[in-house]
């Protein structure tokens, strides 16, 4: 199983999309934990990948690529974490990428693994300007909206879609989280978001917080204090 994962992670790497899907497979047909195909597989070889971009080690055609059979594998391991949400009792959650940010491997992660936990998501998809979430919030009445931003320009629009929850008079009817690369817990609370988690299996253990699910702990959680 170790390499399997392994395996995967430096298909996703080179964009193998054949190889990838393979692997893929293979662990789902062991019985592996659809989650960990996803955090150890999956999003450790992006983030590996953005981190060689980071240093110039990596080109933009590469990281599209890989985005792509990251998506690809994604798509094959929904259905199993699916699944393992159908039996728990739903809480709507409303979910999304700002407006101005095409990034939404991380969020649409966050949204696989919420579904498992018991929750019934409505993904937004990305670049999703204020007035959607505002109206989606007001039709939906999800308990939980959860803004994701991957740019230091985009964070702003988290803030914007905040204030103009406010101004439809909706903010004290939605709990909101907010998540991504450059989002930290201190622009959370900047913001007034009730939470901010850091990655994917943070985001439900807040979410399951802010409904009464479960204690919320570790390195996300509430920004209150
Ligand atoms: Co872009 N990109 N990108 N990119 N990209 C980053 C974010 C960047 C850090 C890369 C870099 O320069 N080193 C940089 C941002 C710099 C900054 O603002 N500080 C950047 C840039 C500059 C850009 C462009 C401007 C590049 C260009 O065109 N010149 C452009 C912008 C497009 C736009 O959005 N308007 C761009 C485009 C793209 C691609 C389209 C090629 C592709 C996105 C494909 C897609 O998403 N469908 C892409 C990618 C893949 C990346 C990197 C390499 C990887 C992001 C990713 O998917 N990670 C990224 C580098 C990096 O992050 N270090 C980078 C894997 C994913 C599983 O993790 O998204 O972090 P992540 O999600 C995590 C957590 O953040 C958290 O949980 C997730 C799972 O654990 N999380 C939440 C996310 N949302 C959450 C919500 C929550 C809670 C937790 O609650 C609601």
């Amino acid at each position: 199983m170790e390499d399997d994962l392994k395996s995967l992670h430096e298909a996703v790497l080179v964009a193998d999309e054949d190889a990838a899907l393979k692997e893929t497979r293979r662990l789902l047909e062991a019985g592996a934990d659809p989650r960990t195909i996803l955090e150890t597989g999956l999003a450790a070889a992006m983030f590996e990948l953005g981190q060689r971009w980071n240093r110039g080690e990596a080109f933009l055609p590469e990281v599209v690529a890989a985005a792509d059979v990251f998506r690809l594998c994604g798509e094959l391991v929904e259905p199993a974490l699916a699944a393992r949400g159908e039996k728990q009792a739903r809480h709507l959650m409303v979910i999304g990428t700002v407006k101005g940010d095409l990034h939404d491997l991380g969020k649409n992660i966050v949204a696989a693994l919420l579904r498992t936990a018991g929750f019934e998501v409505r993904d937004l998809g990305k670049d999703v300007p204020a007035e959607r979430f505002v109206e989606a919030v007001r039709e939906l009445r999800p308990k939980i909206l959860g803004l994701s931003a991957l740019l230091t320009t985009t964070m702003l629009e988290q803030k914007t879609v905040i204030e103009a929850l406010a101004g439809a008079g909706l903010r004290p009817a939605v709990k909101v989280i907010v998540g991504g690369a450059p989002v930290t817990a201190q622009w959370a609370r900047e913001i007034g978001a009730d939470a901010y988690a850091a990655n994917a299996p943070q985001a439900i253990e807040v979410a399951l917080g802010l409904v009464g699910g479960a204690a919320s702990g570790g390195g996300g959680g509430g920004v209150g204090g």
